[in-house]
């Protein structure tokens, strides 16, 4: 043969051969989901249920020493819990055995604080297993939350209690059949009734439990659970940092196996960590995670529980989104109503999927294979794929519409079982001859949504501009979800200036000043409305012009405007974000003035004062200092103080709302709020907004 025929038929065995190398699997890469979390993503969302004795005493968290006879059901109906999970489209239920109180909801053999010593069903009660069958019925999987702090055990905080804690669950893991996910709160406040001895126990978080063997047991008992755990030992899924119900755009499912985390890392995990532990976003459809009926009025609404979903599960998260049972044992009607509107409204965004009229063209595809060409990322199979070869870490995935097609949501997913993968991507739009950008984003994972205005385009690129490896994508949807109309948000700045800002920006706003409910015929909302320093009493719809509907009415009552205030008791100009109308600005007291910290406002005349009004720094989860213990004091000169209120901000850790304090109306030009206490005990204080209330 001759020597350049020999050449070339090297050069064309070496080609194929790289070709074939290259349509084999991409290898994985880095840590990688266990079946068990794959299992649990795929879920993508599940309920919570809160229900324990302190539903009997209106509390956050029951104190451990409260009587049996007062759990008393009447109209316990777990068949309601599951069909409303079941219609709001969740795929199972994780249930307060045992809240921080101890009081156990099944009839444990190793403590007599449960449901067999109370009359209600004549101590037969055991509303673990009803919950239990409940799942089983409507095909919904089942999960335990045991809480560790228990404040009723005598032995809590010695050696004897873990092995309490281990019978317990060696009971929830063996009697109720399968567990999906077992939920370990590290929450612990310290203080208890403690068989008696009424005192405040500590412990050492990492170390007393022994979460290593705890899991060992956990998982010779369910082989197929996944756990959760905030407090101890990395676990399987991690707390995301937050029950504001939200994980960071940016979302790793990995994290470090040891050392601490800070909470901004649960928020969007480690890029290079070297374990798998996704992220969980859990909530409650109340503000407070035990029913109360002063929350009656603040279920969340429909836009809050859609920002919740592209929150989470648009964010390569779960959703654990908790029900809190009524003391009648049932969900109330307004928590079904609202997720029920909320299973509605995530069925009509994502009813048609637009790819269905498109095709998929790649700028690489691995080996020039078809196993892993583009139409891989549209089909019906989520687990096939599209890949690049393995050099490649930028590549685009082009979909053509057969015709101009508008669109407002992207989702796109990455088959994690080889990995997390890409670090970067852009989402282009076609639209009128030239490539529009219309996000540009970090992580994907598992699954990424994004929301934007509704574009019409002929075609959509999704460009992966940086990726560990090459990039793998299993799927891509694109949708039009109908516009859902929040009431607008209205705030006014120290200028007088009213700003109004509405959930969607293909909404129009419009507002009255004079008490008449806003339709579209009254004042369109375009520019920042000057309103002078008088009081303002502001109203305000989100209006979608296709559809004619309007959103419920916004409302806002405004004092004074701040215009001339000065702050003199610090000269930091940063702590003029007290008066700037901005909920999400904040400024902090200098942490090395001990307490009391006063913040000494000069309204620049006299007023006639009658209250005041608080919002503590709404970043709570990054150590807000919110105020507990307050004294308010006004003068004429800056020298002389007369005390017209003092008290305490209740609950205001769980709920770090506007606190509202009244007074006898008197005349003063100077205001000063002393915080006595914070929640953290320690000396920082920390403001979103302060304001007060004129005669
Ligand atoms: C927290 C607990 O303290 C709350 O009561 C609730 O159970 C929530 C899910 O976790 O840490």
């Amino acid at each position: 043969m001759p020597k350049s025929l020999l050449i070339r038929l090297a050069i064309y065995l070496l080609t194929g051969l790289a070709g074939f190398a290259q349509s084999t699997p991409p290898q994985p890469v880095g840590p990688l989901p266990s079946e068990n979390q794959l299992r649990w993503q795929k879920m993508e969302y599940y309920a919570f249920i809160h229900f324990s004795i302190n539903t009997y005493t209106d509390m956050a968290w029951g104190l451990g020493n409260e009587d049996p006879k007062l759990f008393n059901p009447t109209k316990l109906d777990c068949r309601q819990w599951a069909r409303i999970c079941k219609e709001a489209g969740m795929k199972g239920i994780i249930f307060t055995a045992k809240h921080h109180s101890g009081f156990c909801l099944w009839p444990s053999k190793y403590t007599e604080y449960s449901v067999k010593n109370i009359p209600w069903r004549n101590g037969k009660a055991d509303i673990v297993r009803d919950m239990a069958d409940a799942c089983k019925e409507y095909g919904l999987k089942f999960g335990v939350y045991l809480s560790p702090w228990d404040r009723n055990h005598a032995d809590y905080g010695k050696p004897e209690y873990i092995t309490y804690f281990r019978n317990q669950l060696q009971e929830l893991l063996t009697n109720y059949g399968d567990i999906f996910e077992v939920w370990f709160d590290g929450a612990n406040g310290g203080s208890g009734y403690y068989g008696g001895a009424n005192e405040t126990r500590k412990i050492n978080s990492k170390t007393y439990y022994d979460w290593p063997n705890t899991y060992k047991l956990v998982r010779k008992l369910q082989p197929k659970l996944v756990i959760w755990n905030d407090g101890g030992d990395r676990a399987d899924l991690r707390w995301v940092g937050t029950e504001a119900g939200y994980v960071g755009e940016t979302n790793w499912s990995l994290l470090n196996s040891t050392g601490d985390v800070p909470e901004q890392m649960l928020r969007y995990g480690v890029e290079n960590g070297n374990a798998w532990v996704p992220g969980e976003v859990n909530t409650s459809i109340r503000p407070e995670w035990f029913y109360h009926e002063r929350e009656d009025k603040k279920v969340k609404t429909l836009p809050q529980l859609m920002d919740l979903y592209y929150n989470s599960i648009g964010r390569n998260a779960t959703l654990l989104l908790n029900f809190p049972i009524m003391p009648n044992g049932l969900i109330n009607e307004k928590d079904e109503k609202a997720v029920q509107a909320f299973a509605k409204a995530t069925k009509e965004a994502f009813a048609l999927n637009l790819t269905k009229n498109a095709q998929a063209v790649a700028s690489h595809t691995r080996g020039k294979n078809s196993t892993y060409d583009a139409s891989k990322a549209i089909d019906a199979d989520k687990e096939s794929y599209w890949a690049t070869d393995d050099v490649v870490r930028n590549a685009s995935l082009t979909l053509q519409f057969a015709k101009p097609t508008a669109f407002n949501r992207f989702l796109v997913q990455e088959p994690i079982r080889l990995g997390q993968r890409v670090k970067a991507f852009t989402v282009e739009a076609f639209v009128d001859g030239s490539w529009k950008e219309i996000a540009k984003e970090t992580t994907i994972g598992y699954k990424r949504i994004l929301r934007f205005p509704t574009v019409e385009a002929t075609q959509l690129r999704l460009t992966i501009l940086d990726a560990k490896s090459c990039p793998l994508i299993s799927n891509v949807e694109v949708y039009k979800a109908p516009l859902i109309l929040t009431p607008p948000m209205i705030t006014r700045d120290q200028t007088g200036t009213i700003h109004i800002k509405p959930g969607d920006t293909e909404s129009e706003l419009y507002y009255t000043l004079d008490g008449r409910t806003p339709t579209a015929t009254a004042n369109r909302y375009t520019t920042p409305v000057k309103t002078g320093n008088g009081k303002v009493a502001i109203k305000a719809i989100a209006y979608n012009p296709f559809t004619k509907q309007s959103s419920i009415v916004s409302e806002e009552k405004f004092d004074i405007a701040r215009t001339a205030w000065k702050i003199v008791s610090t000269d930091a100009k940063s702590a003029y974000q007290v008066v700037d109308g901005n909920s999400a600005t904040s400024w902090h007291q200098n942490k090395s003035q001990p307490m009391p910290a006063d913040l000494i406002i000069d309204l620049g005349k006299e007023e006639n004062l009658a209250g005041f009004k608080y919002l503590p720094a709404q970043n709570w989860w990054e150590e807000a200092s919110i105020i507990t213990q307050y004294q308010f004091e006004v003068s004429a000169d800056n020298a002389s103080w007369k005390r017209v209120s003092e008290g305490e901000f209740s609950n205001i850790k769980n709920n770090p709302f506007w606190q509202t304090k009244t007074f006898e109306p008197t005349k003063a030009r100077y205001i000063k709020l002393r915080a006595l206490k914070n929640t953290q005990e320690d000396s920082a204080s920390g403001y979103a907004e302060v304001d007060i209330i004129t005669q």
